[in-house]
């Protein structure tokens, strides 16, 4: 069986871009997502898998964080995680974040598959659901959202 693969380009408001490659092997096995954001302010900023791809309104109508079991909002390594939670991404002087990350909980294949749902990059650091704000267990309180992309199918070579 041949890895499935997808890419999520990046656009926003207000600069910032980037291109997302998600990449599968096997059923139940980890997704890769490798690529770069740009156009960042230094330093952290909230990562998830927002549960549709729907930019009708731009990123504010990809929906909340993709959550099919229902969990509370946390870390990538919490057992009680939203699907889509993938922590942050940390940007540099030069306000680009390189990606590199392996997650078993937003599977390209099967019924939770996160196809077609989108990525969306915050505008502040996502607390992980640790910071005592009221909207800790929700969102991270990562602030806005300055960036997403839909997850599509790419060709697999
Ligand atoms: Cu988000
Ligand atoms: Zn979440």
């Amino acid at each position: 069986m041949a890895p499935l693969k997808a890419v999520a380009v990046l656009a926003g408001s207000v600069g910032v871009s980037g291109v997302l490659h998600f990449s599968q092997n096997l059923p139940h096995e980890h997704t890769t997502i490798v690529g770069q954001v740009r156009g960042l302010k230094p330093g952290l900023h909230g990562f998830h898998v927002h549960a549709l791809g729907d930019t009708t309104n731009g990123c504010l109508s990809t929906g909340a964080h993709f959550n099919p079991f229902i969990k509370e909002h946390g870390a990538p390594e919490d057992e009680n995680r939203h699907a889509g939670d993938l922590g942050n991404i940390v940007a540099g002087e030069d306000g680009i974040a390189e990606i590199s990350i392996a997650d078993t909980h937003i599977p390209l294949m099967g019924p939770n598959s996160i196809l077609g749902r989108a990525v969306v990059v915050h505008a502040d650091p996502d607390d992980l659901g640790k910071g005592g704000h009221e909207l800790s267990k929700s969102t991270g309180n990562a602030g806005g959202r300055l960036a997403c992309g839909v997850i599509g199918l790419q060709a697999a070579i």
